[in-house]
Parts: structure tokens; C-alpha cells; sequence
């Protein structure tokens, strides 16, 4: 920890009044070592890397900070970093007006497999090749994995709890790490009474220090000159953590990132989108309605889509605070009970979404667009071969060698006309995996295809590995290994409710069985670790896809979509697009073209889920909300002014 000396010698009640206590229970501090989604001292991170593809690449090109960049996708932009945006380059623009604006600004264009090549790389003239050349990511993937496993390394392996939310962000239940700090800091927390239901002393006086934070301002109802309490502390020592985490990133891997620190994923990754770049924000549970109500509720995460638009319209306001005057029952009345309760708690800022530590990878998916589209088998299987090896080198990185984890079934989509044909087979068992089993399993679905008759030309294809047995061993919260009797049956009740409000994980219950200790192992400074517990690290990754149509908690991974060019495909007499499936109208050609990949890799998407998702009731984002996911920075924007505060 970088400052723990607010902490050092202070004690509970040092300072403050002795017979005042503070609102927690001595419970509910045992149940912040659980990283219970119900605890009130629960302490939530998000981390964000800032312009984050850019900064692979100038890191990778070892420029100069202030060099402005962006990175160029065929025509399009899809990262750009902030010296670049300060010329108002932003990833609306195409390159040529990029270059417009600031003739110095570096477009470096992603790399791409070549057709006929082993191996991507970067080529000088992908951005002209859009028909031999298909993108790939892999260069950010990679970096993103060594970021990730840098942000591991600063956390105690037998306390963590770090789910990777997308390419570029994590979330990080600090929970109870946090709780083992508490305990070294504060050993008179460490006796606690007989009965747990008693309140915890206050924490002491000492000013809190929030360092160079973003501290959001309290709620008019507070003051700063309110006592502390162990909320305060506990998210204030995760703010710490944080900085620390992004101080190591920082040293050894060179990329600036952006902490939200809240009680919850929803508000810390709000609080991460506040300031940026290379900036942290903390939400304080007695800031969460100030911070909130000056949001349109169109930027909270699931808010943003056709769920956003139904309530603007049905409850005409567009912000937290005046739908904050709708009652429940109306809201439910006029979604559904579900959604109406969903939302009721999302604009409260409650959000009991548990921070998920198992591997997020559920498929692999490789696709190319063609403008124009492809006539022969000789041309598919070309794609087909770079399919694999795009889908093997990430497959070799998932311990597929080492039969970690492996995929159960190979899936082929060709699309031609308005429909997409698909074959799906096992992939056989017993034998490692390899480039040419893929191949030959791959060419067999494509033959199927082909079998058929009427099916050229083809306007897209892609090849999915699907079905990946889950090698993973549980993330139980350490505190599960050490309660009997009702605490263990209250904390399981607490703490392993998963996000989607799905039924129980058996095998995490079982756990918690097994392992049942005394209540006082809560208290013990470092609770007894178990190696079956040991976290696994999550490799999640959404569809780096330009336009990203996915929400952040989506599992496909790796998705290469090539978007239309302006040429070509382009019918003169037609002006604009409708696409049936959602009665949308397009004006172009490319973002008619990018709805329809968005529909395609959301179809294949939903199959995946089905299989090996459980669902959960909550809206998705809408099909062609081109760049939705900059919109947060929309968000900051609109923020209101932060002010650095201590109080004490
Ligand atoms: N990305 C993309 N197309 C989009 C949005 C994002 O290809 N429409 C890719 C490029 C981004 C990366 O995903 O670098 C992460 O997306 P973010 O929305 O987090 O944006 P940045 O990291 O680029 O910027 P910020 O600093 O605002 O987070
Ligand atoms: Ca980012």
C-alpha cells in the first residue's frame, strides 16, 4: 500500500466519541472478506485503459506522449489518443478528415493477415487492400493480457477478484482485500463481540487523505465535516489499491489508465468514464445520488439502447433525477415488473452484480465481410485458412495445447443473398488439437455448404469454435472457507447469487460446505487460504469489432468484422436501407452493412449464449448504435465540476 499512514496508530475510538458507533455491524464487516454482493462496505473497481488501441501503438512505436495518433481501420477511425483529440479528431471522423485536421497526427493502420499469409502483420498498404486483407487485433489482445496479468501481480493472489470486462477494462472486487487491510490497521475490529449484530466503532478521526483522487461531491444531505464511517475508509483504502495498480501498469508496461472506485460495477465504471485519461474517481456511498443525478440515465451501462429510448419516451425525461420522481409501480407497470425493479434500483445507484472472476470465453470467432463478395471454394477455403490460424493462435493461448480448456463443437456461417446458411460439427476428442484438424473439420462444413447448391456469391463468412469446457476451479470469496451454520447459509444466500439472478453454482456450494471453520476466522487478520480457491483469471474478451455493437459483458471473442467500403455493393437507385429484422432505415451502404455484421455476430452470439449462458432479464444495446460505447466520454463531459475534499 502506498499510504497507510492515516491508519498506523490510530485506534477505533481515538479521537471521537466512544459511545457513538458507526451504522455497520460487526457482520457486516465479516461479510466484506466474502466480497458479499449485500455488503454494505463492499468496495468496487473499474479500470479503463485510456484510447487504449492508440496506446498499444505508441507504445509499440515508441513515440513521444504528445504525439497525436490514431489508429485507422480501412477508412474508419477506431482509437484515437487524447494529444489527437485536442485537434477535434474524434472516432466519427475518416481519415482523410483526420488528416485534415492535423496533418501531423500519426494514422497507423491495424495490422492484417494477408490472404495466403501465416502470419499477420503490418502492412503499409492494408487500408487500400481491403479485399486481400482482414484485421486482426491480436496485437491488442496481447497487450491487453499483459496488462492484465500486471494488475493481477499487484494484488494477493489469495484475495483477488478481477474480471476482465472487455479488451481494455477490468473490474476488481477489492472487497476482501480491503477487509484484510481493515484488520491489520484496526485490531480491535479483530475481537468482535459474541453478538455479530452489534455495531462496529467509529473508525478514528484522522483525516482521510484522497490523495490526488477525483472525489465526487457528497450528497446535499451530507457534509463534510460528517464523521467518517467504515465506508468511507473502506473505499478509500480500494483507492488506494487502485492507484497503486495503475502506478504498476504505468511503470512497467508504459499505458496510462483511468479508476472508478464506487460500492458497485455500475457506479465505478461510471466513476472510471468520469476523468480521463490517466485519472482516478471515487464515489462514496454518501456521494452516489449527487453523482447520479446530474446523469442522463441513457449513460449507465444497459440504460444506453432501446430500454434507454422506451423510457425517455413513455416517461418523457431523459435524466436520473426526473425519473427518480416515477414510482416503482409505474415503472413496472409500464415494463414489466422485472425491468420496472431493475431500473427503480439501477438510478438509486444499487447494483448487486457480483464482480466475476471465471473465464469469459465461451467462443472464438473469426469472419470476414466481402465487398465485393467472393464467387468460388477456391476463394473460401483461402479465408478458411486464415480463419484457423487466427482461431489456433488464440486457442494455443487459452492452454489448448495442454488441454486446459477446449472446444466441443466447430461452426461454419456463409452468408449469401439475405441468408446465412450454418453446419456446426463435434470436433473430435483424443487428439490435440492442430491447424489441420480445424482445417480439414472446417472444409468438410464448407463442402456441406457448398452441397447445397445456390449458394454463391458469398457475402460473408465466418468459422467459430464454440462450446469450451470451463477448466476452472471456483472464485469463492475467501470468507466462504471459514462460516457454519447460518452465517455460511446467509452467506451463500449473499455471496453467491450470480449476476444474472440465476440459480446457485453447485460447486461453489459445495465449497462452502467443505470448508465451514469458525465465524472467528472472519476476523482474523489473513484468513485461512485453501489452493482450491486460488482465483483463475478471466480472458474474456468482446468482438473488437469497429463498430462495437456489443454490450461490454458479451463472450465472443475476437470478432474481425470488415466494414463496406464506400465503393462498390452500392446500388444507384437505392438511397437508403431498411432492414426487416428491426424496421430500421440506413442511409449508406457501410452502416447498413454494419448493422447487417451486427446482426450476424449477434446471432451467433445468442446461439453461444444458449448454449452456455444463462439468460438474464435486462435490455441489450440496440442493433446500429454506431460507437456507443464513447458515449460515457459524453458522459464525463456533461459531469459535474469534482472537487478534491478531505474531511476528518
Ligand atoms: N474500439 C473500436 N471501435 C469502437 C470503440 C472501441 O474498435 N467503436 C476499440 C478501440 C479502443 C478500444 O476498443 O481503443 C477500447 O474502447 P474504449 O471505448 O474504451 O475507448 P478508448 O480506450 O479508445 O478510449 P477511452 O480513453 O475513452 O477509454
Ligand atoms: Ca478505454
Amino acid at each position: 500500500m502506498s499510504s497507510s499512514q492515516p491508519f498506523e496508530q490510530s485506534s477505533p475510538t481515538a479521537g471521537g466519541d466512544a459511545t457513538k458507533r458507526s451504522k455497520f455491524t460487526y457482520r457486516q464487516l465479516a461479510h466484506l472478506a466474502l466480497s458479499s454482493v449485500t455488503c454494505p462496505l463492499r468496495v468496487i473497481a473499474h479500470i479503463d485503459l485510456d484510447a487504449f488501441y492508440a496506446q498499444c501503438e505508441m507504445v509499440r512505436l515508441g513515440l513521444p506522449e504528445d504525439k497525436p495518433l490514431a489508429v485507422q481501420q480501412w477508412q474508419s477511425l477506431i482509437a484515437v489518443n487524447y494529444p489527437a483529440r485536442t485537434f477535434g479528431i474524434s472516432r466519427m471522423l475518416t481519415a482523410k478528415e483526420a488528416r485534415k485536421l492535423c496533418p501531423d497526427a500519426i494514422l497507423q493502420h491495424v495490422a492484417t493477415w494477408k490472404e495466403g499469409d501465416v502470419k499477420w502483420a503490418y502492412h503499409k498498404d492494408a487500408s487500400a487492400n481491403m479485399a486481400t486483407h482482414k484485421v486482426s487485433l491480436d496485437p491488442y489482445r496481447l497487450e491487453s493480457r499483459k496488462i492484465l496479468a500486471c494488475m493481477k501481480g499487484c494484488l494477493p493472489p489469495d484475495l483477488q477478484r478481477v474480471e476482465k470486462a472487455g479488451i481494455d477494462e477490468v473490474f476488481l472486487d477489492l472487497s476482501a482485500q480491503v477487509h484484510s487491510i481493515l484488520l491489520e490497521h484496526y485490531p480491535e475490529l479483530s475481537s468482535p463481540p459474541k453478538d455479530l449484530s452489534e455495531f462496529l466503532p467509529l473508525p478514528p478521526t484522522t483525516v482521510l487523505d484522497w490523495k490526488a483522487d477525483a472525489l465526487v461531491d457528497l450528497d446535499v444531505s451530507e457534509t463534510e465535516d460528517d464523521d467518517p464511517d467504515w465506508d468511507d475508509v473502506a473505499i478509500l483504502l480500494g483507492s488506494e489499491i487502485v492507484r497503486d495498480v495503475r502506478a504498476a501498469v504505468r511503470e512497467q508496461l508504459k499505458y496510462t489508465c483511468s479508476g472508478g472506485i464506487a460500492h458497485n460495477k455500475m457506479l465505478s465504471k461510471l466513476g472510471s468514464a468520469h476523468r480521463k485519461p490517466n485519472q482516478q474517481t471515487v464515489i462514496r456511498n454518501r456521494a452516489i445520488q449527487q453523482f447520479l443525478s446530474d446523469f442522463k440515465f441513457t449513460k449507465i451501462r444497459n440504460l444506453g439502447g432501446k430500454l434507454g429510448t422506451q423510457i425517455v419516451d413513455t416517461f418523457e425525461t431523459d435524466t436520473v433525477s426526473g425519473l427518480l420522481e416515477v414510482p416503482i409501480e409505474r415503472l413496472k407497470q409500464k415494463l414489466g415488473d422485472e425491468t420496472g425493479s431493475w431500473v427503480y434500483q439501477t438510478i438509486r445507484g444499487i447494483d448487486q452484480s457480483e464482480v466475476n472472476s471465471r473465464t469469459q470465453i465461451k467462443s472464438m470467432l473469426s469472419a470476414k465481410s466481402f465487398r465485393p463478395s467472393i464467387n468460388t471454394r477456391e476463394q473460401a477455403s483461402r479465408w478458411l485458412r486464415i480463419f484457423v490460424g487466427d482461431i489456433y493462435s488464440r486457442l494455443v493461448e487459452e492452454g489448448v495445447l495442454e488441454n486446459k480448456r477446449r472446444p466441443k463443437t466447430i461452426n461454419l456461417h456463409f452468408r449469401h443473398g439475405g441468408q446465412t446458411k450454418s453446419r456446426q460439427m463435434p470436433i473430435p476428442l483424443g487428439k490435440t488439437i492442430d491447424e489441420t484438424i480445424l482445417f480439414d473439420l472446417a472444409s468438410k462444413l464448407l463442402g456441406q455448404i457448398i452441397l447445397e447448391g445456390n449458394v454463391w456469391p458469398c457475402a460473408n463468412l465466418s468459422l467459430s469454435v464454440a462450446g469450451f469446457e470451463d477448466g476452472i476451479t471456483g472464485n469463492m470469496g475467501i470468507g466462504g472457507f471459514l462460516l457454519k451454520g447460518d452465517e455460511a447459509k446467509a452467506a451463500r444466500e449473499n455471496d453467491y447469487r450470480p449476476e444474472n439472478g440465476a440459480s446457485d453454482r453447485p460447486e461453489k456450494r459445495q465449497q462452502t460446505e467443505h470448508g465451514a471453520r469458525s465465524i472467528q476466522g472472519f476476523f482474523s487478520k489473513q484468513p485461512g487460504t485453501d489452493e482450491s480457491e486460488k482465483l483463475e483469471g478471466s480472458h474474456g474478451e468482446i468482438g473488437e469489432i469497429g463498430d462495437w455493437p456489443f454490450d461490454e459483458e458479451d463472450n465472443i471473442t475476437a470478432t474481425h468484422q470488415i466494414h463496406a467500403p464506400q465503393s462498390g455493393f452500392k446500388n444507384a437507385s437505392i438511397t437508403s436501407y431498411f432492414c426487416k429484422q428491426c424496421n430500421e432505415t440506413f442511409e449508406s451502404d457501410n452502416s447498413f452493412q454494419s448493422h447487417n455484421d451486427w446482426h450476424f455476430a449477434k446471432d451467433l452470439h445468442d446461439e453461444d449464449r444458449r448454449l452456455s449462458h444463462t439468460p438474464q432479464p435486462r435490455p441489450k444495446p440496440g442493433p446500429g448504435k454506431k460507437k456507443n460505447k464513447g458515449s460515457k466520454k459524453d458522459a464525463a463531459k456533461s459531469e459535474k465540476g469534482q472537487s478534491k475534499l478531505s474531511f476528518g
